[in-house]
């Protein structure tokens, strides 16, 4: 190459964004074609990145929150514009009130004519539309700027408490050219996105002189614990201070399910006992019950109750009850702090706590054994479940991705989780619809078997997607807890018209029948042994299946565990 032609080189808005994720070591996009997009999908694939490529956009959106929960990297959703950011955008919201980084970058139709409005295909204004639902949203709209647009996305999604960012990309601006040298000067590496938040020593001194003087003290773990990879001081904390915890749904498996001081099968005890309770990674909102009422004992012994809150965001202290110990810092900084805090001489809670765990725990666990060791026809959750719990057992580095309502409280509570991150839900929202996505994201991301257990209704959600998992050949194994409907299949309708109930699905329906259309493995159970041998030979082969698992329709509750959430009908019918 000449001189000449070097200083006259140039490149396109499309390789600049291409450049600059790969430049800040993103080397995945989950996204779905079409204007103006289209192409930056297959330059990304010809320049080297893994492009996802789904049939819909709420789905690479989830795969992109569950990447960069698994990651610590923002994962990429690209969309094309207005129904295709809005559909993406579902996701963008969950991903922010998740705590995951993600950015979803959304081509755009025509500026002067949207903010016009004069009618411009796909028109929207989507920077305003994100702005309220995710944690920044930006928009570039000179290629010179596209390195300074990215690297605040980055930024943005990870520093602080992690979340969802947008970026607007205007059709126009992937097109533009400039000079290459200039181009490439342009990108920014992002130095040091998620910088380490230390804690204050007296913050840190507070919160360990409230532990030693706990007589029941509780530790209790969330997924910001679980995403802050800090496993190794956790688990030393938690064993060196001989402090029972309580895992959240996704910190499941951060230490083992079967530790000797994990406190889940003692929930509601630790919880309205407990005297001093730290919080790492938690929020005490509605799953914790706001840190109040019934689930944390009497008023009496409430008011003695303590927190200590280890979070990153300052303003997540005091949102529902008052927290005695704020801790703030990345949970890394701060558990490492207090474990120098803690040295080697901690006295270990007194006896009488720890062994009054132990006995409930004893008792639930062997109620529990005695559910599972039944064999009911047809089968129920806890049978099944039983039998997806040793097949996890027997492959703890599994993932396994989780949503429906009794189905997901079930497997919660039934399936043990023996290593960190390995289990992916419908987190803070409760939202169905992550299924297929998580899996997604599950296996790109890890290479690892994925097994999503699915109540039939959750599946529905994001169904189709199993032509995704076939067409990227993943070895994710879908099993369909089939019961006939939204919770259950019984419900009636009374009116005397002829539809069914509102939450009763077509009877007897083949799921299994899904992924054999697309060339997977389709498998009908309706024995714990049938659907044993699904799931290993679906493991051993790594072939996508569909598990279709006969439920009984009787089983189960309304909304789960939740039921009491349900508004009841102020005035009954005659
Ligand atoms: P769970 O649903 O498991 O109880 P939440 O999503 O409610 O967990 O809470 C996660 C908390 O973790 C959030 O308040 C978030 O600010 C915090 N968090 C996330 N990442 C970190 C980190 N690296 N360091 C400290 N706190 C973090
Ligand atoms: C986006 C409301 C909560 S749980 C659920 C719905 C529709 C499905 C429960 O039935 P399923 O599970 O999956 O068959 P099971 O085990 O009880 O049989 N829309 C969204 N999110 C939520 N949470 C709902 C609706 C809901």
């Amino acid at each position: 190459m000449t001189i000449e032609t070097q200083t006259d080189a140039q490149i396109d808005g499309f390789h600049l964004v291409i450049d600059a994720l790969k430049l800040n070591g993103i080397d995945t996009i989950f996204g779905l074609p079409g204007i103006p997009i289209t192409d930056l999908t297959r330059m990304a694939q010809a320049e080297g990145m893994r492009v996802v490529s789904f049939r819909h956009e709420q789905h690479a959106g989830n795969a992109a929150a569950a990447a960069g929960y698994l990651t610590q990297k923002p994962g990429i959703c690209l969309t094309v514009s207005a129904p295709g950011f809005l559909n993406g955008l579902t996701a963008l919201a969950n991903a922010t009130v998740n705590c995951f980084p993600m950015i979803l970058i959304s081509g755009s139709s025509e500026r002067e004519i949207v903010d016009l409005q004069q009618g411009d295909y796909e028109e929207m204004d989507q920077l305003a539309i994100a702005k309220p639902l995710c944690k920044a949203a930006y928009r570039v709209l000179h290629a010179e700027d596209i390195g300074v647009g990215i690297a605040r996305a980055i930024r943005s999604a990870l520093s602080g408490r992690p979340g969802g960012v947008y970026l607007d990309l205007p059709a126009k601006l992937f097109a533009q050219t400039m000079n290459a040298a200039e181009g490439k000067s342009s990108l920014i590496k992002v130095v040091d996105p998620a910088p380490r938040q230390i804690p204050a020593p007296d913050a840190v001194q507070r919160a360990l002189a409230l532990l030693k003087g706990a007589k029941r003290p509780l530790i209790v773990l969330g997924k910001g614990a679980s995403y802050a990879q800090a496993d190794a001081d956790i688990r030393a904390m938690v064993e060196k201070t001989g402090i029972p915890y309580l895992p959240m749904s996704m910190a499941k498996g951060l230490l083992p399910d079967t530790h000797e001081l994990s406190a889940s099968a003692a929930r509601s005890y630790v919880l309205a006992e407990a005297d001093v309770v730290m919080l790492v990674g938690a929020r005490l909102n509605w799953l914790l019950s706001h840190g109040k009422g019934k689930t944390w004992g009497t008023p009496g012994s409430a008011q003695s109750r303590q927190f200590i809150q280890i979070d990153i965001a300052p303003t997540e202290i005091d949102s529902n009850v008052p927290i005695a110990a704020p801790l703030i810092g990345d949970i890394g900084s701060c558990v490492s702090a207090l474990l120098a805090g803690i040295g080697s001489g901690w006295a270990k809670p007194p006896a009488d706590w720890t062994h009054a765990i132990a006995e409930r725990k004893d008792k639930n666990l062997s109620k529990m054994a005695a559910t599972l060791a039944l064999n009911p026809s047809p089968m129920n959750f806890h049978s099944a479940l039983g039998s997806i719990r040793e097949v996890i057992k027997a492959h703890p580095d599994a993932m396994l991705v989780n949503e429906g309502a009794n189905t997901l409280d079930f497997t919660r509570s039934i399936v043990d989780m023996y290593q960190p991150r390995k289990r992916l839900d419908v987190g803070t929202w409760g939202i169905m619809g992550i299924g297929m996505g998580f899996a997604v994201a599950a296996a790109v991301t890890t290479g690892k078997p994925v097994i999503a257990i699915e109540g039939d209704s959750a599946f529905g959600f994001s169904g189709m997607e199993v032509e995704t998992i076939c067409r990227y050949k993943l070895p994710v194994c879908v099993v369909v807890f089939n019961n006939n409907g939204v919770y259950r299949g019984t419900d009636v309708n009374t009116s005397g018209t002829p539809d069914v109930a509102p939450t009763v699905f077509v009877k007897g329906a083949r799921y299994d029948k899904m992924m054999e259309a697309f060339g997977g493995v389709g498998v009908n159970a309706t024995t714990p042994a049938e659907l044993t041998r699904a799931l290993n030979e679906a493991i051993a082969s790594g072939r996508p299946t569909l598990i279709n698992a006969v439920i009984d329709e009787t089983a189960g509750t309304e909304s789960g565990r939740i039921t009491m959430l349900n508004p009841q009908a102020a005035a009954k019918k005659k």
